[in-house]
């Protein structure tokens, strides 16, 4: 009897360890950290035995610190990958196996089949008889080809597919990190900055060189470590050594550091009395900082500036221009080939519409800056909104390189709570068309320098990362980041199948899976839209934070940081007159453009608000009154983020139960605000429409002044703003 108790229960330990290997998860110990690169066996046996045959040697050109990276990459991907140990050699007479090779190296008859250009980044994969080759101009282009590589193994595409030839379309993609030096993010909802201050220079934490790992696999090049609101002393003796020990960290995987400046620090740290761009000793100042910075930190690549913006010093105290304020800073890093980036995100309270300033700004002032000046333009005329119009000023500087910045940190997007994939925002952008050329001048044309023949070209996302492990907080956050990434090596991707891949890399391979995660990632923003500001409605966000809704705000020192001023709601009617019975802002935007935004009627839905105050009983295309629209758009939101709960929990199981039970109570979280921001907008515009709500709507639980109210009792951490 005993003995038969042993065998079941010899048999049953050994079928719950098959199952455990058949079925356990291997994301089961993904704590994020790895982000999209969290290796895990190849499951295709077909494929794996290809792939074992192909790639377990492995040539290696001569070895610098971005090749020792990219072995020790190869070291750590295969085994897990294939269950095997790589063989490296520098030995290639048999010629099988994987060859990293740089095209210098190559005999000419190996390289006569690339016709096409590589470029200083680029890279090729192809394969000449039994061996494989993956060929670049540098060593960066290398790490990018092998970063390509592990992908491909990972998304488990056949042999008969590798082939590649990949070379950015965009020159400077970057993150820009908006963290200050007292470990503070501004708008960064994942603990304290990663820039370790107090340790540095001598402790280069190991995160500096992950951080730069998980950039390089998306093919991101450059960094720009402090906040755009500059403390000036990033720029002294003590901080420019520690910015040394990040650079030298980042390096390797061939990224560059930047840094934000104040644009009084002649005065703040240099002792001036004046930071006037035109003063002699201004000048020197900046040509001396520069030379000093170029000294410690070889792969600096120049300067950004926020100027005259939000209360930062600018060059308007001395009387000069954006373009005089940035050509001083230009000619003093121009030697070194750095650039310098000055921000078009500018506005006053003065003005009749915030809308109109960026571009009423420097249009004329195009032709006017230094070659190496480049204009980093947020994607929508006002700020990172959930939808905007394309800015205008993107088919407008003829002259002026001009680069894109977006937003992947959640600003207005629910902060680290809620789920927002913004690869579709990105791409809506991107793929909006200026004119500027006639039909065919999209925004990507653009700041890829096919419109205008602009030198250097850049996409900056804004990406206020933090300690907490997996970076982002809300493991979603790390979806726009690899969309950003992946548009910024290749601005005309799409954003569905960019989410699909990041969802294969990061959750598994599983079909059905794969599917439901990628249908509500695609359904996020739109979600996020309908439930805050639909059809063209803007910042209606309580001031300050920006996290839950306050469309009643009235009374602020500016009127333009008031929500009554961007959705101009009265019993007539809702939306902002931006035609030439308005503030006219539609004429920055070139033909057909500006005649669709004349028009309601040609105006997408929505954009509707954006450019016209509309009665409350418009017809819009459905038949339906404009308030029913509303309404109805507002529920939708609700109702769609309702729809990402239930599929979410029908994974239950099949996503390892750490990030499954955090998604689920970070939706539940979601939800509730949700229906909050629905709530109290649908009432506060029931206040002027006098409308009843459509037929069939569940009525608000409570009455406008409940919701009023909890602008003033909810608690938001003040670590949230950041300052
Ligand atoms: O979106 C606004 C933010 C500010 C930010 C500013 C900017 C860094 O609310 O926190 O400041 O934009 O982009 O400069």
């Amino acid at each position: 009897m005993k003995k038969i108790f042993l065998l079941v229960g010899l048999v049953s330990a050994i079928l719950a360890n098959a199952s455990a290997f058949l079925f356990s998860n291997p994301f089961e110990n993904y704590d994020g950290y790895e982000a999209w690169l969290h290796y895990t066996p190849v499951q295709n046996q077909e494929l794996l035995e290809d792939y074992k045959q192909a790639f377990l040697r492995i040539s290696l050109p001569e070895e610098d610190a971005t090749i020792k990276v990219l072995k020790a990459e190869i070291e750590r991907a295969l085994p897990l990958l294939l269950g095997e140990n790589p063989v490296f050699t520098h030995d290639d007479t048999d010629r099988v196996g994987i060859r990293f090779a740089l095209k210098k190296d190559l005999s000419t008859a190996s390289t006569a089949s690339l016709t096409q250009e590589l470029g200083g980044e680029g890279f090729t994969i192809y394969k000449v008889g039994a061996q494989w080759m993956v060929v670049a101009e540098s060593s960066k282009g290398l790490l990018y080809g092998m970063f390509h590589w592990i992908k491909s193994l990972r998304l488990e595409q056949p042999l008969s597919n590798m082939d590649i030839t990949s070379t950015p379309k965009v020159q400077y993609r970057m993150t820009n990190h908006w963290d200050n030096l007292n470990r503070r993010v501004e708008r960064g909802y994942a603990g304290l900055s990663i820039w370790e201050w107090e340790t540095l220079p001598e402790y280069s934490h190991p995160r500096y060189a992950d951080y730069a790992r998980l950039l390089a696999s998306l093919g991101l090049n450059s960094v720009i470590l402090n906040n755009v609101n500059a403390d000036p002393r990033i720029l002294n003796n003590e901080f420019l050594n520690k910015i040394r020990t990040i650079a030298q960290a980042l390096h390797p995987y061939g990224i560059d550091v930047f840094l934000s400046i104040n644009y009084q620090s002649p005065m703040r740290i240099g002792g001036l009395e004046t930071a006037d761009p035109l003063d002699a000793q201004v000048e020197e100042w900046w040509a001396q900082k520069a030379t000093q910075i170029y000294d410690l930190i070889p792969n600096f690549g120049g300067f950004l500036v926020k100027a005259d913006s939000e209360g930062q010093p600018g060059p308007f105290a001395y009387g000069r221009d954006h373009a005089v304020g940035a050509n001083v800073l230009a000619r003093a890093v121009k030697p070194f080939g750095g650039v310098v980036i000055w921000r078009a995100f500018v506005y006053s309270p003065e003005q009749e519409d915030r809308f109109r300033e960026a571009f009423d700004e420097f249009v004329p002032l195009d032709g006017k800056f230094e070659s190496n000046v480049i204009l980093q333009t947020k994607n929508g005329p006002i700020d990172f909104q959930p939808r905007e119009p394309f800015s205008p000023l993107f088919g407008a500087m003829e002259n002026t390189n001009t680069m894109l910045e977006l937003q992947i940190t959640q600003e207005y997007f629910g902060f680290s709570n809620h789920l927002a994939y913004q690869g579709t925002l990105f791409e809506e952008v991107l793929r909006a068309d200026t004119y500027a050329k006639g039909t065919g001048s999209t925004v990507a044309d653009v700041i890829t320098a096919k419109v205008f023949d602009y030198e250097f070209t850049g996409m900056a996302g804004v990406l206020n990362i933090g300690t907490d492990r997996n970076w982002t907080r809300h493991p979603f956050v790390q979806s726009s980041w690899y969309a950003f990434g992946a548009l910024a090596w290749n601005p005309y991707r799409n954003s569905q199948e960019i989410a699909e891949e990041w969802v294969r890399l990061t959750f598994g391979q599983e079909q059905q899976l794969v599917a439901t995660i990628t249908h509500m990632m695609m359904i996020s923003r739109e979600a996020g839209v309908n439930y805050r500001m639909p059809l063209g409605l803007t910042h209606l966000y309580a001031q300050g934070h920006h996290y839950g809704p306050a469309p009643w705000t009235a009374d602020l020192p500016r009127p333009d940081w008031t929500a009554v001023y961007y959705h101009k709601a009265d019993k007539n009617g809702i939306g902002f007159d931006r035609t030439s019975t308005g503030s006219n802002a539609i004429e920055q935007y070139n033909e057909p453009l500006k005649s669709q935004f004349a028009t309601p009627e040609e105006t997408p839905e929505e954009l509707l608000l954006w450019f016209h105050h509309l009665p409350w009983n418009y017809t819009m295309k459905s038949g339906k009154t404009l308030w029913d629209e509303l309404v109805l758009h507002y529920y939708k939101g609700v109702d769609q983020v309702q729809e990402m709960q239930v599929l979410w929990n029908e994974l239950e199981g099949r996503v390892d139960d750490e990030r499954f039970q955090q998604v689920r109570a970070l939706l539940a979280i979601q939800h509730k605000d949700a229906k909050r921001w629905r709530d109290s907008c649908v009432l506060y515009f029931q206040s002027f429409s006098q409308l009843p709500l459509p037929d069939g709507l569940e009525t608000p639980e409570h009455d406008l002044e409940y919701y009023k109210s909890l602008e003033k009792t909810l608690f938001i951490p003040d670590v949230w703003y950041g300052n």
